[in-house]
């Protein structure tokens, strides 16, 4: 059963950014006032919370209960993982009349002060992405040697299984046009980890959208968990290949 929190006003929506949440409560307040720094016209938030045990989904609410303009939270029972969460809190978007839609992480990894240059980029493109491995674009400092490499290889890896075009395949911070996310179809997608991402980069290559790439500087987070498992990481593998032999 999922319980959706509405505080929504069709007309003003026009970019809403969709943040799936599972213990975040320490950073999503800060993620959201970072974004409303931002400025930018006919913003909207589509939170989709799977029942954190640390209390994010009443947050959410709270702070749903204090924005001027459409703030949905979507609350569904248990952890779900985060592919489900988009394609839900896309589909929301959508309905509530978005013309973009960007897809947040709620860790503070994604700093808010690239939205402006990604939405902008939306101007000549259908998909924009943020990345790390264009020149401009970065991992955290902190990294270390072996981190960085790991990253780096794995979202190779991925490029090679998937003939992805696009130098991050395993980006989270992206922005689509309305009739991008129309036409990949949300409800085909079928990973949940994070081989979600590189699953959309795919069926947006695939229907032949114009995808560009925008850099930053990825942050790790100072607080809370990664979510990221092994078993994340052996089902992207396996079923990024089955996607690509199936077309
Ligand atoms: N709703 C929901 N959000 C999730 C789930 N798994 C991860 N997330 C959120 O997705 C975002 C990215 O997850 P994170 O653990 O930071 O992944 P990492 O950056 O790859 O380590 C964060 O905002 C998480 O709270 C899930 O099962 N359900
Ligand atoms: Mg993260």
């Amino acid at each position: 059963m999922a319980d959706e929190s509405q505080k929504s006003d069709e007309s003003s929506l026009r970019v809403a950014v969709v943040v799936p949440t599972y213990n975040e409560a320490e950073t999503l307040p800060i993620l959201i006032e970072q974004v409303l720094q931002q400025n930018i016209e006919g913003l909207g938030f589509i939170v989709v919370d799977d029942g954190s045990p640390d209390g994010t989904g009443e947050i959410a609410n709270k702070l749903a209960a204090e924005f001027d303009g459409v703030f949905i939270v979507l609350h569904r029972e248990g952890k779900q993982g985060l592919g489900t969460a988009y394609m839900a809190g896309f589909q929301i978007a959508l309905d509530n009349g978005a013309e973009q839609i960007i897809e947040m992480d709620a860790d503070l990894s994604h700093p808010p002060e690239v939205l402006e240059g990604l939405i902008g980029e939306l101007e000549n493109a259908d998909v924009a992405v943020a990345s790390r491995y264009v020149p401009g674009g970065g991992v955290d400092p902190q990294w270390s040697w072996r981190r960085r490499q790991i990253s780096y290889w794995g979202n190779v890896g991925i490029r090679l299984i998937l003939g992805l075009k696009v130098k991050d395949a395993t980006a989270g911070f992206k922005a689509f046009r309305r009739k991008s996310l129309e036409s990949i179809g949300i409800d085909r997608l079928r990973l949940s980890g994070f081989g979600f991402q590189a699953e959309v980069a795919y069926r947006c290559q695939q229907a032949g959208m114009k995808v560009v790439e925008h850099p930053y500087v990825f942050m790790e987070r100072t607080a809370g968990k990664s979510k990221m498992s092994f078993g994340i990481v052996i089902e992207a593998f396996f079923h990024l290949s089955w996607l690509r032999i199936r077309g």
